[in-house]
């Protein structure tokens, strides 16, 4: 067996497939995404021209987008953390849940970094109020959710791979108020789990770069 991940450990998307990877001890080379590598940047954009990470290399074979990393792993690469439930129902909420981080936490978190680092004249600051909105009302919808869960669709699961990076950044960029505490105890749990620890741990060294600056905490 031989699993390859491309990709840079501050990375959100990068970091939801590391917590799959580290909660089921599965062996991995990291091959990094950065000008230091030329060598995986050339590789990784001749295997996935988009060049998004995370790119999975499975034994030649590349698997592309986070999500479908996950559900790729759960099925050749099991472990004792089964990623989706067995039963269709759960499986199908557990997928509900990571469309949900993926597109109204993740997905509106970027557009406020990405704006931040355009020049003056190409920022778009319509957008960027709405996708603070977009967060706040994902915030609220989340919290009444969370209200009687330890995580977010039964076991832990693909839908807190999701959410860990998600909410840890989308903090960072709007952060989530007294007003969802069911939100934020569910990020401080997240941010204690192990795999996830691990993975903020490891790219901590990074945090320099953040565009709007990382606050001095977590
Ligand atoms: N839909 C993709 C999104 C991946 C993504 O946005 N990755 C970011 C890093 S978090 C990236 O590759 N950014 C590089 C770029 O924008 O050029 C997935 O789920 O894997």
């Amino acid at each position: 067996m031989s699993l390859q991940l491309f990709g840079h450990p501050f990375s959100s998307y990068v970091q939801k497939v590391l917590i799959a990877l580290y909660a089921n001890d599965t062996p991995f080379e990291l091959r990094l995404l950065s000008p230091d590598h030329p060598e995986n940047l050339a590789e990784h954009a001749k295997l996935w021209p988009l060049k998004r990470m995370p790119l999975l290399v499975d034994d030649g074979r590349p698997v592309m987008e986070a999500t479908i990393i996950l559900e790729h792993l759960d099925v050749f690469h099991p472990g004792p953390v089964r990623l989706i439930p067995a039963d269709p129902r759960a499986a199908l909420d557990v997928r509900m849940i990571d469309r949900f981080f993926d597109n109204y936490v993740q997905t509106p978190m970027q557009k406020v970094v990405f704006d931040s680092i355009r020049s003056e004249g190409e920022r778009d600051p319509r957008g960027v109020a709405d996708a603070r909105q977009m967060l706040d009302t994902a915030y609220g919808w989340l919290d009444q959710r969370m209200a009687k869960r330890e995580w977010a669709a039964g076991a832990f699961s693909l839908a807190d791979c999701a959410a860990a990076p998600a909410l840890f950044y989308a903090d960072w960029v709007q952060p989530i108020g007294e007003s969802c505490p069911n939100v934020r105890a569910y990020r401080r749990r997240l941010l204690a789990h192990p795999p996830f620890a691990r993975a903020v741990d490891e790219a901590r060294p990074y945090r320099a770069f953040f565009p709007l600056g990382a606050p001095d905490r977590d």
